[in-house]
């Protein structure tokens, strides 16, 4: 029998708001029970209209399409192959030697394989990617849920975001930076939809798409969603990262929420 819908939604809210206060992934569901947050909760009831839409409207799902929806072609964009001599040694062996390294403010700093993640909780979903520039494609996509990644690594209370970082470098500017990074926050995180891809259309992720592991956020552009991560740290703030704005093209211009 299902939920109904109203107590995921207020589960999520839970989970939104104990994220929001900085409280430790893994104590959540405790947390959630716990007074505190139940007081919390029941000053949410209180909040404008305009905050409660906004924290249930990045619940939503993004529209999901059909097989045959799918693109003949999907475009690749920015970095098509990081064509570093690490990368190409790893990509020589299909990433065997791969690992994605996660870390920064969690319980449990790990290193895994693509086996490892192929093994854990993974969502399928057909979406249509938007590039700011203004073409979309739609693809299908298989990975990790990142919501399952952060009950294993278990975010310590103080984290807000995590950040990507790429094995490619898309410029080398003169003040050093260059190199692809990005950051969403844990709300984004923890979306059902939030996936680290190791699939595209039912094959392993291409070089151009970001091999071996690039990430889906379906409710934002297409330069949020990180290709060839090496590393995910969750951290507290940007400020020290790139230029301090959050990502590579938001160093550049780019707004850091790129909600669609
Ligand atoms: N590491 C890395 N990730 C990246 C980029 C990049 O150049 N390097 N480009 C971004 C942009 S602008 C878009 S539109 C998408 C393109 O993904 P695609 O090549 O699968 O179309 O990846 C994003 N992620
Ligand atoms: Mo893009």
């Amino acid at each position: 029998m299902t939920k109904p819908a109203g107590v995921d939604r207020r589960r999520w809210l839970q989970r939104a708001l104990a994220l929001a206060g900085g409280l430790a992934l893994s104590a959540c569901d405790r947390v959630a029970q716990s007074d505190r947050v139940n007081s919390t909760l029941d000053v949410a009831e209180g909040w404008t209209q305009h905050v409660q839409r906004l924290l249930l409207g990045r619940q939503a799902l993004a529209r999901e399409y059909s097989e045959s929806d799918i693109s003949e072609e999907f475009r690749a964009n920015g970095t098509t192959n990081p064509d570093t001599d690490e990368y190409n040694h790893l990509a020589q062996d299909h990433f065997a030697n791969w690992r994605l390294t996660v870390g920064g403010l969690v319980q449990r700093p790990l290193s895994l394989s693509l086996a490892d993640l192929r093994r854990m909780p993974a969502r399928t979903q057909i979406t249509r990617h938007d590039c700011v520039e203004g073409w979309s494609c739609i693809g299908k996509w298989t990975g990790t849920r990142l919501s399952a990644l952060l009950n294993l690594v278990q975010v310590k209370p103080g984290a807000k975001y995590l950040a990507f970082y790429c094995a490619d470098t898309l410029e080398l500017a003169l003040d050093g930076t260059g190199q692809y990074y990005e950051s969403i926050d844990l709300i984004d995180a923890m979306h059902p939809q939030t996936i680290l891809a190791y699939d595209m259309n039912d094959r392993p992720l291409p070089v151009a798409h970001g091999a071996p592991l690039r990430l889906r956020l379906e409710r934002q552009l297409g330069y949020k969603m990180a290709k060839y991560i090496m590393r995910i740290d969750a951290i507290e703030n940007f400020s020290g990262l790139g230029r301090g704005k959050g990502g590579y093209w938001e160093d550049r211009g780019y707004q850091w929420y790129a909600g669609i």
